[in-house]
């Protein structure tokens, strides 16, 4: 795979709705875009960091400013041939960043495997053609209100509802939705890290209400606190900030932090890598499903592919475009009977809508690579 240059785009897509979680409220996504191109034709990739450091500590404009200064670079001094498998350690003395490298590597891979004439899907190790779609919905202006949402949504066939909670918005959200739609919703929670170990009574208290799991409800570095908190509650555990690494998921695992992994290739630092979380996942019989990150069309398509791997045994944060944005970068993802079809073409197996693109990029940049 030959790369003559990297054009980065940044566009910024209202969502339809604001999206608010326990660290903050999102109104429209500014979408860091990869495009790697060479003789072969072009890779897409896109960075998941979003515009604050609230989720982690990246945030899109540190993304974009580090892939300038200092991912481009090294992937320009790798030599005139590149693939995806070698991204990772050719960018490996950068520490941390690993939504920017991500996007990079995605770009690269999607390129390779659109001349190579093969699906992202089949690279990965896919074995199913659609997956299951789960909504994931932010803290409302009230009980009301969040209970046309999940009607809504289970009306549109979303197979399984996420309620992300915080303090002051946890077990009567949680305890109304059970109510209303009864035992057998698919229901889990997500804190985003706003609980320590001090509120682990009130946290108990979900246990009644048969979630399929609480995701990452102390800080990212807290193992030990996941580990003492999975004792003092019978909802599972599930991790999804602090799982930066492989070595993180393996380490998580053995320590009782989590019984359950969300794996989200940003966080990981690529889909490759992702990859091995869940196949170290799959060596343990730990479930794992596929987190997003509000994604565009273009980093949907990847997580779907991934998310079709044999691991992924729970529905993702995997929903239809109409859920995000009126109008979306690719030709929209749609649900068919709560479910996401995974994309069978090269590459992602789908292609950013350029004038659309064009039309919503705020900024434009190429940079051209020396060869020779
Ligand atoms: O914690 O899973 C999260 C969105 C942005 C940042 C973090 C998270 C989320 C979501 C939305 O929960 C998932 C989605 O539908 O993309
Ligand atoms: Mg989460």
């Amino acid at each position: 795979m030959q790369i003559d240059r990297v054009v980065l785009y940044r566009v910024r897509l209202p969502l339809v709705a604001p999206f608010r979680t326990s660290f903050g409220v999102e109104t429209e996504r500014d979408v860091l875009l990869v495009e790697v191109q060479g003789p072969s034709g072009s890779g897409w990739g896109e960075c998941v960091a979003m515009t604050e450091p609230l989720y982690s500590p990246e945030y899109v404009d540190g993304a974009h400013a580090v892939i300038n200064a200092h991912l481009v670079p090294r992937l320009a001094a790798a030599g005139p041939s590149l693939e995806a498998e070698d991204v990772a350690r050719v960018l490996a003395a950068v520490k941390g960043h690993h939504m920017a490298k991500a996007a990079l590597e995605m770009a690269v891979l999607d390129a390779g495997l659109r001349a190579a004439g093969r699906s992202l899907a089949d690279h990965l190790g896919a074995t199913r053609s659609r997956v299951p779609a789960g909504v994931s919905l932010g803290i409302s202006e009230s009980i009301d209100q969040l209970l046309q949402e999940v009607a809504f949504y289970l009306g549109q066939g979303y197979v399984r509802v996420k309620l992300k909670i915080g303090p002051g918005w946890d077990t009567e959200p949680v305890r109304a939705v059970r109510a209303r739609f009864g035992p057998d919703l698919l229901l889990q929670v997500d804190a985003n890290s706003a609980y320590t170990l001090a509120d682990s009574e009130r946290l108990a208290q979900l246990d009644e209400y048969g979630l399929l799991l609480i995701e990452q409800p102390l800080g990212e570095h807290d193992l030990a606190a996941h580990a003492e908190l999975a004792c003092r509650i019978a909802t599972p555990v599930c991790l999804d900030e602090s799982i930066t690494s492989l070595a993180v998921a393996v380490e998580a695992i053995e320590r009782g932090a989590c019984t359950i992994v969300n794996i989200k290739a940003g966080r990981l630092g690529g889909y490759l890598a992702a990859k091995r979380v869940h196949d170290a996942c799959y060596e343990r019989g730990v479930p794992v499903w596929c987190g997003g990150m509000l994604e565009s069309g273009l980093g949907r398509a990847a997580n779907v592919a991934l998310a079709a791997l044999p691991g992924f045994t729970l529905p993702g944060d995997l929903s239809a475009s109409e859920r995000y944005f009126r109008r979306d970068l690719t030709a929209p993802f749609v649900l068919e009977d709560g479910h996401l079809p995974v994309p069978s073409g090269p590459g992602l197996g789908v292609a950013p809508d350029l004038a659309f693109v064009s039309e919503m990029a705020a900024s434009v940049e190429e940079i051209g690579f020396r060869t020779g």
